[in-house]
């Protein structure tokens, strides 16, 4: 039996080696097959390629404490906020003198102007009078107002100035030149001086000696004892007068 049953494998064998020569399907044999012996284990196979990279493992322990490191100066911090002032110093030495400033020309500006502020408001005044005349630095000025001689000192001097006393013989003809022009050399203008401190004596209104006259020839005569005020005739002659009656006041100012 063992010789037959070898003998069918050979066949079986044989057969199914002619089918792969033939490109032929091989026939499914319907009989029932024992199972054979096994084979020899074969030999072992090479290295499987690398697997990929497994997940990360669990935290490892704490490691052991390290060296102590180098000092090393960080830089510069923030500047601070400023302290409280500190005591005042003593005086340093005084230093050379400056060259005049802004202010020192206009400080001398300022006076100019305020000087030449105050010859324009006298020019315009002396210009507002019915009459005036230029005398050297002094006008001559009128109105035509009639005045006791104190009252006529007042008015004068209320204006800046004083009643009109020629000092040059110039003077005394301007000043007739300024009377009869304004119509007044008939009622005898008030001039200047008086002799009520001292009979005799005509000095000007501030108390001082007259460098200049120019009386009639007869004047001042001091008529019945109540002439002490000086007035100018239309000639331009000089007569003494009372000082209570009425005469035209012209007065003069200084203008520089
Ligand atoms: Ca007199
Ligand atoms: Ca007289």
């Amino acid at each position: 039996m063992a010789v037959l049953k070898l003998f069918l494998k050979a066949l079986l064998l044989l057969q199914f080696a002619l089918q792969l020569l033939d490109g032929a399907e091989p026939q499914k044999l319907n009989c029932p097959a024992s199972d054979g012996v096994p084979g020899t284990p074969g030999h072992n196979g090479l290295p499987g390629r690398d697997g990929r990279d497994g997940k990360d493992g669990a935290i490892g322990p704490k490691g052991e404490k390290g060296d102590p490191g180098v000092s090393v100066q960080g830089p510069p911090g923030k500047a601070g906020p400023s302290g409280p002032a500190g005591e005042k110093g003593e005086r340093g030495p005084s230093g050379p003198q400056g060259s005049p400033g802004p202010e020192c020309i206009s400080d001398s500006l300022k006076s100019e102007m305020q000087q030449l502020n105050a010859k324009i408001a006298m020019i315009e005044k002396v210009a507002s009078f019915n009459t005036f005349r230029k005398v050297g630095q002094k006008y001559y000025i009128t109105d035509g107002v009639d005045a006791t001689f104190d009252t006529g000192m007042q008015y004068c001097r209320d204006i800046g100035g004083t009643i009109v006393l020629p000092r040059t013989a110039s003077e005394n003809q301007a000043l007739l030149k300024v009377s009869l022009s304004s119509g007044l050399g008939s009622k005898k203008p008030y001039i200047g001086t008086t002799d009520r401190e001292t009979e005799g004596r005509f000095v000007d209104t501030e108390g001082k000696q007259l460098t200049f006259t120019n009386w009639h020839p007869d004047q001042p005569d001091d008529y019945q004892g109540v002439q002490d005020c000086g007035t100018v005739w239309d000639s331009g002659l000089w007569d003494d007068v009372g000082c209570n009656g009425l005469h035209p006041i012209i007065c003069e100012i200084l203008i520089k």
